[in-house]
């Protein structure tokens, strides 16, 4: 352990006086215009996000990859990373791992290591986009989707493997991301690839424990680029109900095609109890896995606006699965996963302060205008006080960022790993 609650205190004192007048001042406000701001700093230290084990690590393009120093070289390592981000931000208290990129060696020590780090096993992520060392068939022309019998059978057995792994862990939900299409138009028959999916999942979902989800995840391009089997919300819903009940669908911001309305496909989803989990990052141009609300803060800040009256307006939907899913090319991994669990909260807190009775009235009446006020009145508050005072109650820092940088964890990281490590993943 290279951090602790002292070093946390002693990095927060010189930021107490500053926190207190700006929370006193906003908590003010808040409460004369009727919220329960106690409430709200309690849902925020209750809101919990994974972090997938493979963003601890320096990401890449297809142009290359710069590796960062001190990098985790395993899964002890990835987890003590998960730990400082969360004793920084009380916010991380979950790990999404993906397989076979972090497959424990020694399952009893990694839970107990977790557990010391109050961080507990979220979704588990399968991979049938890489071929496998030793793996006798290739998914050079799709996984559960291909044309041959025996590599989709290849690919139904990782994934009940994948089941496996996580039940000794305690997770509880399977994460399928399928890279399977094609690249060039004809290369591909629609249907036979999407029966064969559905069949392959149905397969999968059989040995699915009955305390666990089936999250099926869609993106309309990349790897490849003609087309996509699980290309959409209205693909991904088709096999999650083909499959039953304890599948769901799993949105991912970065998995939309310009200009999508992405808060609406949440809406819906929820209304249908449907959404099963959702993955953070934000993006300019396709899934360019980029650090949350760092491009579109507003379209982030609508997006929870659905999710919240979700969360309190549809019982037929369960609780999310949260994760960050990004990539890191040229900042820090731990500073830009900081920065993302940041964002996040503070999306959540702004959407937790719309006035949703008087919005459903403005809406009522038609009254257009008084609803973009209400959704901007809210958009528009600081509410990082809020965020800070959260943090705070749970034991975490004023500032993640600036504890972080001032406890010069990555030189003691370096320190501990050497320079020139590499982890796994993307
Ligand atoms: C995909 C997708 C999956 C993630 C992989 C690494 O684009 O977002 O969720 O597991 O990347
Ligand atoms: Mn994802
Ligand atoms: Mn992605």
């Amino acid at each position: 352990m290279i951090i602790n609650n002292q070093h946390i205190e002693d990095s927060n004192k010189s930021k107490h006086e500053e926190h207190s007048e700006n929370f006193d001042f906003l908590a003010n406000r808040l409460a004369k215009n009727g919220h329960d701001v106690a409430n709200i700093v309690s849902k925020l230290a209750d809101f919990q996000v994974a972090i997938p084990s493979w963003a601890l690590g320096a990401g890449g393009t297809r142009f290359g990859r710069f590796g960062f120093y001190g990098e985790p070289s395993n899964l002890e390592q990835k987890i003590d990373d998960v730990g400082i981000l969360h004793s920084l931000t009380q916010t991380a208290g979950a790990v999404s791992l993906h397989i076979p990129w972090d497959i424990p060696s020694d399952y009893e020590a990694i839970k107990e290591k977790a557990d010391a780090l109050h961080i507990r096993f979220d979704a588990v992520n399968s991979n049938t986009f890489q071929d496998q060392k030793d793996a006798s068939e290739t998914y050079k022309y799709g996984s559960l989707s291909n044309v041959s019998k025996a590599v989709r059978e290849q690919a139904i057995q990782h994934n009940l493997d994948v089941i496996n792994i996580g039940n000794k862990l305690g997770s509880k939900a399977l994460t399928v991301w399928l890279a399977d299409g094609s690249c060039f138009p004809g290369q591909n028959n629609f249907q036979t690839a999407f029966q064969n999916t559905q069949d392959s999942l149905i397969d999968i979902y059989k040995g699915l424990p009955d305390d666990w989800k089936m999250l099926v995840e869609y993106k309309p391009y990349e790897p490849n680029f003609y087309s996509t089997v699980i290309q959409d919300w209205g693909a991904s819903l088709m096999l999650a109900n083909g499959c039953g009940d304890k599948a769901y669908t799993l949105v991912d911001l970065g998995h939309h095609l310009p200009n999508s309305n992405i808060e609406q496909i949440v809406s819906i989803l929820q209304l249908k109890g449907k959404l099963g989990g959702f993955h953070f990052n934000d993006s300019k141009y396709g899934d360019d896995d980029l650090t949350v609300g760092s491009i579109k803060p507003y379209a982030l800040f609508l997006i929870f606006n659905e999710l919240v009256y979700g969360m309190e307006n549809n019982p037929q939907n369960p609780d999310l699965a949260w994760m960050i899913d990004a990539s890191h090319n040229v900042k820090d991994p731990l500073e830009d996963l900081i920065q993302s669990l940041e964002a996040i909260q503070e999306a959540y807190a702004k959407a937790l302060l719309i006035d949703q009775t008087a919005l459903k009235s403005a809406q009522s009446n038609n009254d257009v205008v008084k609803c973009q006020e209400i959704l901007q009145g809210a958009y528009r508050t600081d509410v990082r006080p809020l965020l800070e005072k959260a943090r705070l109650n749970t034991g975490g820092a004023i500032s993640p960022i600036d504890s972080y940088r001032s406890l010069d964890l990555r030189n003691q990281l370096i320190k501990e790993r050497g320079k020139h490590t590499v982890a796994t993943g993307l």
